[in-house]
């Protein structure tokens, strides 16, 4: 009996011992996945938040697509919750917009903007600090699948997105707070294919259009990489502004790559990995991989990769890691939507310094279609969703998982000790900042905040950053924002076993100013949210006060508060709308600066009315020599001339329950009305503009 039992303990065992020791090879060869995380969606979309959680979100459903009915189920992942993270409750957004296949750009100032999708003309604003989603002003363009990315200046730029708000005509359009959406006429979403491509797109220009990869480049332009054939430069702020584009060649022999991928590893290198010749329809996996080096703008070369990845992926997913490698992740042979069939649950790393893939550690779950992969900010993955199509129950994935690469393990399997850091919350460009950390460090990278849906990320890029150590004080040197666009990046270091630290949020840079306006006269930006005065930022000092007036129009003291912290972006004020016995004012005293006005004007603001039945003067002086704003459901610019003319604009415009930016223009010979970016009335006029009279405005 003993004899025979400690038998069968000694085999096993050793058996223990073995597997153990495979294990921890395992690891650090192969890196380890985490099981699967349960959501109570799919989440299609995500997005890196400033304190390390993840934004996910869905559609109007949960688990299904289809229709706009203005609302999107959304949850919050935070990494740092147990072993593998959690996930927080589900809650359901409120911005008459179904985020549904947006664009989605990681804004300067660390908010999230989702545009279109099913709501294809809409767009939100996640603010991580109040934890909630806003509406922002609508794209003059619907769109859905388009491409997306946040410039060098702080703009959001999109084109393409014929998949929904109707098929072609999908010009580009950028967005400022400032300024909110205005069309760039010269760049047509044609450009983003050839006649190869339509070729080869089975399903036509629904799909033609969609979800190009787009890249701030070093020479401040920006690179269309695909995934149709022909590369591109644009550059938004060519031909007058309405924007401009040149080729920038071809990928070499590679052909049209739909929901294939490129992730900018390196300065002005990208890695392009996959795609098919269709968007749908079976059409095949492609297995062309190539560097495309855009550092050299008449010179851009594409370099193939000395190996294939093993498995041609489409729907796949790249991120790129801190030490510059990339892991290549989720998708499957051939492009079957909704469907998990032939779809590849090993992954694949990219190491640039040999220029060749190998293959890791297998995840559990297939991630294909309607899947989205990012970099957390421990340096970990995520990827989870695939599905999102009703009644398809093993397709639709309410979970994630969470890929620990190689370089946080030890040789024996066990977890790394990982350097550490303190890093600077903000950075400026082509300045110094000083960190603390581990001594030895010998790599640091910035990797900007990102976000990913449909298998496009085109916010995510890696830049090494040059420094030097005295004992464990470390200088970096922050390059332009050429290379780093505005926002919060990742700052990553990396000891001389290659294993990172967990990364410091840093907030490079900020989005330029809209444009040096020499003429501004008055510049309120109701930013003080309490007391009664608003400062002009114009330099003119023109400082304005809020008044209260009695039933006869005289001033009274202020009895109330109009402030409010629901601003589109910031404080706002809230006023009664009330055009004549107004008991609520902002009023400009007349001065040198606001009489000088008197051959051009123009006046811009962001508004936003409850109801459309009153009149409100947005500005307006000793009425009526200046009018600006509604009558009731007309939109109104009114002024008459020194000569005998007058500017009268009045169009049936009466926006209600969102925020519009509205504008008017005079330049001696038209007076013209505009909101959000888009011309809707002019009137000829000759003579100066009058503003005479001492009266306030
Ligand atoms: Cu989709």
């Amino acid at each position: 009996m003993e004899i025979n039992h400690s038998f069968y303990i000694k085999p096993i065992f050793i058996f223990l011992i073995t597997l153990t020791t495979l294990n921890g090879q395992d690891n650090y060869q192969n890196g380890a996945w985490s099981d699967p995380i349960p959501f109570d969606l799919v989440p299609v979309a995500v997005a890196n938040l400033p304190d390390g959680r993840l934004i996910t979100w869905s559609s109007k459903f949960h688990d299904n697509f289809g229709g706009e009915d203005g609302f999107t189920f959304t949850q919050i992942f935070d990494p740092s919750i147990g072993a593998d993270g959690d996930v927080l409750a589900r809650t359901v957004t409120q911005t008459n917009h179904d985020m549904f296949c947006p664009g989605i750009t990681n804004l300067p100032d660390g908010r999230i903007m989702a545009t279109g999708g099913s709501s294809s003309e809409r767009s939100s604003i996640y603010n991580p600090t109040t934890e909630t989603w806003i509406r922002a002003d609508d794209m003059n363009i619907p769109r859905g699948y388009h491409g997306a990315v946040t410039l060098s200046d702080g703009s959001t730029f999109t084109i393409g997105g014929s998949w929904s708000g109707g098929e072609g005509n999908k010009d580009a359009e950028i967005w400022r707070p400032e300024t909110g959406w205005r069309v760039l006429s010269g760049l047509q979403n044609e450009i983003l294919w050839n006649v190869n491509d339509s070729d080869s797109e089975g399903q036509g220009i629904y799909r033609l259009d969609n979800h190009a990869w787009l890249w701030p480049a070093p020479n401040g332009k920006i690179f269309h990489a695909g995934p149709g054939e022909t590369m591109h430069w644009i550059d938004e702020k060519g031909n007058n502004g309405n924007g401009s584009f040149s080729s920038a060649g071809k990928r070499l022999n590679d052909t049209y790559s739909m929901n294939g991928n490129t992730v900018m590893f390196d300065i002005g290198k990208l890695l392009k990995v996959g795609g098919s010749g269709t968007y749908a329809l079976d059409s095949p996996a492609n297995e062309n991989s190539y560097v495309i080096d855009i550092n050299d703008e008449n010179n851009v070369q594409t370099i193939p990769t000395l190996n294939s990845m093993e498995n041609a992926r489409v729907f796949v997913s790249s991120v790129v890691l801190p030490n510059g490698e990339v892991l290549i992740v989720g998708g499957m042979d051939k492009a079957d939507d909704f469907s998990d069939t032939g779809a590849y649950l090993t992954g694949e790393i990219y190491n640039p310094d040999t220029n060749s893939f190998r293959t890791v550690a297998s995840m559990q779950v297939p991630r294909t279609y309607h899947s989205a992969g990012i970099l957390l900010n421990d340096g970990r993955v995520f990827i989870g969703g695939g599905g999102l199509c009703g009644n398809c129950d093993d397709l639709n994935h309410f979970d994630a998982e969470i890929y620990s690469p190689p370089y946080l393990f030890n040789t024996n399997g066990s977890l790394a000790t990982r350097p550490e850091i303190e890093a600077p919350e903000v950075a400026d460009y082509n300045s110094d900042i000083s960190v603390t950390g581990t001594q030895g460090i010998v790599e640091f990278s910035l990797i900007r905040f990102s976000s990913a849906t449909h298998s496009v990320n085109n916010e995510q890029r890696r830049i090494p950053i040059s420094f030097s150590e005295n004992a464990g004080a470390y200088n970096l040197t922050i390059p332009n924002r050429e290379l780093l666009p505005p926002g919060n990046y990742m700052l990553f270091a990396l000891d001389s076993f290659g294993v990172p630290s967990i990364s410091e949020t840093v907030r490079v840079g900020s989005a330029l100013p809209v444009e040096n306006l020499p003429n501004l006269v008055l510049d309120l930006k109701f930013e003080e949210g309490t007391g009664i005065n608003v400062v002009d930022s114009s330099g003119n000092g023109n400082n304005a006060t809020i008044v209260e007036r009695d039933n006869n129009k005289n001033p009274i003291p202020v009895t109330q508060s109009y402030w409010t912290s629901d601003g589109l972006f910031g404080n706002a004020m809230e006023m009664d709308g009330k055009e004549f016995e107004s008991n609520s004012i902002v009023e400009v005293p007349y001065s040198d600066s606001m009489a000088s006005i008197d051959e051009e004007l123009t006046v811009m603001a962001w508004v936003y009315r409850d109801e459309i039945e009153k009149n409100v003067a947005i500005l307006s002086h000793d009425y009526p020599s200046l009018f600006f704003g509604f009558h009731n459901s007309l939109y109104k610019l009114e002024f008459p001339t020194n000569n005998g003319s007058s500017v009268n604009c009045y169009v049936g415009y009466s926006p209600a329950q969102k925020w519009v930016h509205i504008a008017a223009t005079f330049d001696g010979q038209v007076g013209r009305l505009y909101a959000n970016g888009v011309e809707i009335c002019s009137d000829l006029a000759s003579g100066q503009i009058n503003l005479e009279s001492s009266e306030q405005f």
